[in-house]
């Protein structure tokens, strides 16, 4: 049973069997754990979600040492594995190498990178985005495979091809390189509304390495069609930090304009956060200790 295992180890087996996995969204400790109680068997530490938490942009304005902090918080209030959104991986092969033995650290299960350039742009918004370089980048998956400890941390290779407006071609090209460069699976990323071009790559690309996939803007398709076409992991990418954002909106328009509290039926009780926060451990261990 994979229950007692390291979370490298589980979060290699939900890349790496055949099934269709989920993962989601958190973005601080006490989300990654409402995550973990939803049920998820794995964590997406996403870039957007980490820095528009901060109330930055996603565009490297948080270091990487920020996020270090962050994913610290994250995984010790859970048990199951973060996968890390590691962007370009902060500079050249050297400094996503550094990065990855300081994510086996932090007990992080693996990293996301994507073969653009350093500061990246956010891949939904409307900017031209620059692709790295596949020579460049097939090297930097190469540097941090030789650099890992771990033989079970995961790295991810995001193509950006469809998002940067080049063809399937291209993207093929890309991820092959990543494929013989001894990445442990690709990311496809596309900002369609439909699944056409990420399904046709689907088709051509035939299983060659686990593929992940980001359904943030083609959430429209069922989720059968990604199990129908061998996917093999399926990230909900930012929609914690989404239904936070709207609830603290919320929250705060109403005690402003009523000037008190009346009638905030949705929010959580502070017993509630107290039970998140693990109070009564520390009463416990107070009667022993104190
Ligand atoms: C993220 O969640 O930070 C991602 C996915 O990288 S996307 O926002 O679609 O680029
Ligand atoms: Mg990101």
């Amino acid at each position: 049973s994979l229950l007692f295992s390291k979370r490298t180890t589980k979060l290699k087996h939900l890349i790496q069997s055949k099934e269709l996995e989920f993962i989601m969204e958190a973005h601080n400790g006490l989300s990654a754990l409402i995550v973990q109680e939803a049920g998820f068997k794995g964590i997406w530490a996403s870039g957007l979600s980490m820095s528009a938490q901060l109330g930055v942009r996603d565009c490297n304005e948080a270091s990487w040492t920020q996020l270090l902090e962050v994913l610290e918080f994250m995984a010790e209030r859970t048990t199951i594995p973060i996968l890390m959104d590691g962007d370009t991986g902060f500079g050249n092969y050297n400094n996503a190498r550094r990065l990855v033995r300081k994510l086996e650290e932090r007990g992080i299960a693996g990293v996301c990178f994507e073969d653009k350039i350093f500061p990246k742009r956010n891949s939904l918004g409307d900017g031209a985005q620059e692709l790295a370089n596949i020579q460049e980048f097939s090297n930097k998956i190469k540097a941090c495979k030789d650099h890992q400890r771990d033989k079970d941390f995961q790295i991810v290779a995001r193509c950006e091809a469809f998002i940067a407006g080049w063809g399937l071609e291209n993207a093929l090209e890309r991820c092959e390189a990543y494929r013989k460069a001894g990445v442990d699976a690709v990311l496809i990323h596309s900002k369609k509304s439909d699944f056409t071009e990420i399904e046709q790559f689907l088709k051509a690309w035939n299983n060659r390495l686990p593929v992940v996939l980001v359904p943030t803007n083609y959430y429209k398709t069922p989720t059968e069609e990604f199990r129908k076409n061998n996917v093999s992991l399926a990230i909900w990418a930012n929609h914690n930090l989404r239904a936070s954002i709207k609830a603290m909106q919320e929250t705060s328009k109403q005690i402003f304009e009523r000037q008190n509290l009346l009638g905030l039926d949705q929010i959580a009780s502070v017993k509630e956060v107290f039970r998140l926060q693990n109070e009564k451990g520390l009463e416990e261990d107070d009667k022993k200790y104190l």
